[in-house]
């Protein structure tokens, strides 16, 4: 259900060349800015799907790409149950080392504009593929974290989870105290189904909203890379913000080649020039 005044078939691709301080934008990404705006006044209800790069101005390293987790860790090595069951000790050394980076970082303008951002609809939901808590940090309300947080802990056999920031010593996991199990980060792994209340939930929300934002993901992993494509397919506007092409932007009505710490700001700035919230 597409917000009226967008032509569908129209899609729109703009490269800036270059976002200096303030954002002064080229052009042609001023208008593309202004249709974006458009759809965000035109629209009541809108999803944001997030991914690893709207923390990487903050610090917070991506998985994918050169300087990307993936590059020194393998996945199947240190985020799935049986790397944890055959190596609890190394998992929880990198849990750790990943809480102690995201514990050193704060928020960036990406992550402010989407708190403003959600003002201007009825119904707004914020979803994210990011354990490091930042959008929370930010101010966020209601967010799905589809995959877990880095911050809790839960007992791998009865589930039980532990929010209290529990310091876990690789060398000494701790057990639970409700049935001796080993306590384990509570993020997903890979081969891990989703928590279906909050999969479920931000399917819903993409079967029905009118605008949908994919921010700073490569939309490979799943079930969270079909949320777009569920919303585009019931005919919501899918606007893509990721410096590099991935296999969404094909898809989207509007692909925006930028950083989000970068364009998320100027397009609050230019929401608050042409219309207040509400
Ligand atoms: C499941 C938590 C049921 C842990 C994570 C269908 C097809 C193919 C495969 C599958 C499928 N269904 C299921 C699978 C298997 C698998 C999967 O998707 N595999 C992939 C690799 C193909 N999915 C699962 O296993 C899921 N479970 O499906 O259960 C089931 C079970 C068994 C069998 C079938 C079904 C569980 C997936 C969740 C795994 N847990 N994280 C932890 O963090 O340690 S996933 C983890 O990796 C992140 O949470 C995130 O989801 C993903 C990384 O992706 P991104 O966040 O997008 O980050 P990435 O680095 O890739 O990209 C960053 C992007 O940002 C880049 O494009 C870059 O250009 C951009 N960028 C950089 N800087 C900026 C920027 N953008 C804007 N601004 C910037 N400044
Ligand atoms: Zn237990």
């Amino acid at each position: 259900m597409a917000c009226q005044e967008r032509d569908p078939t129209e899609r729109r691709i703009a490269k800036p060349v270059s976002l200096v301080a303030f954002w002064p934008v080229a052009l042609y990404l001023l208008c593309m800015l202004d249709e974006i705006v458009n759809a965000v006044r035109n629209c009541r209800s809108c999803v944001v799907l997030t991914g690893a790069g709207i923390s990487a101005e903050s610090g917070v390293p991506t998985f994918r790409g050169s300087e990307g987790l993936w590059g020194k860790f393998k996945p199947e090595e240190l985020a799935t149950m049986a790397a944890f069951i055959s190596n609890p000790k190394i998992v929880w050394e990198w849990y750790k080392w990943r809480r102690q980076v995201v514990g050193e970082v704060k928020p960036n303008p990406g992550h402010y504009a989407l708190r403003y951002l959600q003002q201007w609809f009825d119904q707004f939901t914020l979803v994210t593929q990011n354990v490091d808590g930042l959008h929370r940090a930010a101010g966020s309300e209601n967010i799905l974290e589809l995959h877990g947080n880095i911050y809790r802990n839960k007992c791998l056999d009865c589930n039980h989870q532990f929010s209290e920031d529990m310091d876990i010593d690789p060398d000494n996991i701790p057990s639970c105290p409700h049935c001796g199990g080993k306590i384990r980060p509570d993020v997903v792994w890979f081969g891990e189904m989703l928590d279906p209340q909050i999969i479920n939930k931000a399917f819903s929300e993409s079967e029905q909203t009118e605008l949908f934002f994919s921010i700073g993901t490569s939309a490979i992993v799943h079930p969270a890379a079909s949320l777009p494509i569920t919303a585009k397919r019931q005919g919501a506007t899918l606007v893509e913000i990721n410096p590099e092409m991935t296999p969404l932007s094909g898809l989207a009505d509007y692909y925006v080649s930028a950083k989000s710490g970068e364009f998320l700001p100027t397009l609050i700035e230019r929401l608050k020039q042409t219309s207040p919230p509400g």
